[in-house]
């Protein structure tokens, strides 16, 4: 091995399916809030491309050329929808993604550091590494680095440039985990290279940009990993 000495992870897609049950946390809290929004699953796979729960309510709001609600009730929104995901993730329904376990084992048992890059909030994490592996995230990632701690979200590389502060690693010493092209694109743009596993709601995207595209991340090795070629491929 040369200098592989971080694995940093996108959450959502990546770590577990879980974006169906976003979906499903944003529709209860429309439906409780009186909005005639519902999400369906095409509709989400599309709104997607805007990263970031408020956001999303803020570009779908304008899409339908509507001025209600505002961005204060947008806010109080996300809180409650926030609070119907963690209630869900709770309830136990999500797997970890094939070969995310064993890989973070590996890594642990290598002395590599973990880190968290991810678009959502910490009490999301949270609650999902909880429901997962019955562990607190910052038990199982050295670094977390959330979504509103960044001024951008991604495609920005803002997320992913300050897990790599906290790690106190070099991009070129570190390899990235992710589902979607948003992702994909952010990471490169802060030099790291990028196995892409896509998920539900990604498979449509291209993915060319990634270092490896796989379909899971079952039998992946740390030397396979250190391997890839710091060189990235074209952007496209
Ligand atoms: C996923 C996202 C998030 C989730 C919802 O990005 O874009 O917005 O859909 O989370 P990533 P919030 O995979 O990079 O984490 O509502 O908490 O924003
Ligand atoms: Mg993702």
């Amino acid at each position: 091995m040369t200098d592989l000495r971080a694995l940093i992870f996108d959450v959502d897609g990546t770590l577990a399916e879980t974006e169906e049950v976003h979906r499903q946390a944003f529709n209860s809290v429309f439906a409780a809030n009186g909005l005639d929004w519902n999400w369906s699953v095409a509709e989400y796979t599309d709104l997607l491309r805007v990263t970031g729960g408020k956001e999303r309510m803020r570009a779908y709001r304008e899409a339908k050329g509507q001025s209600s609600p505002d961005d204060a009730v947008i806010a109080q929104m996300h809180a409650d929808k926030t609070k119907a995901y963690v209630a869900l993730v709770s309830g136990g329904a999500l797997q970890p993604r094939a070969g995310v376990t064993q890989l973070i084992q590996a890594a642990r048992d290598a002395g590599l550091k973990l880190a968290i890059a991810t678009t959502t909030s910490p009490a999301n994490v949270d609650a999902l590494t909880r429901a997962l592996w019955g562990r607190a995230a910052d038990e199982m990632f050295d670094v977390i680095a959330a979504g509103d701690e960044v001024a951008v979200k991604k495609p920005a590389p803002d997320v992913y440039l300050l897990a790599l502060r906290r790690l106190s690693v070099p991009a070129a010493s570190a390899v990235a985990f992710e589902d979607s092209g948003n992702g994909l694109r952010a990471a490169r743009a802060a030099g790291l290279r990028v196995v892409v596993t896509p998920s539900i709601f990604t498979a449509h995207e291209d993915h060319a940009a990634a270092s490896l595209v796989v379909g899971d991340l079952t039998g992946i090795t740390l030397p396979e990993l250190d391997a890839l070629s710091a060189t990235m491929p074209d952007a496209h």
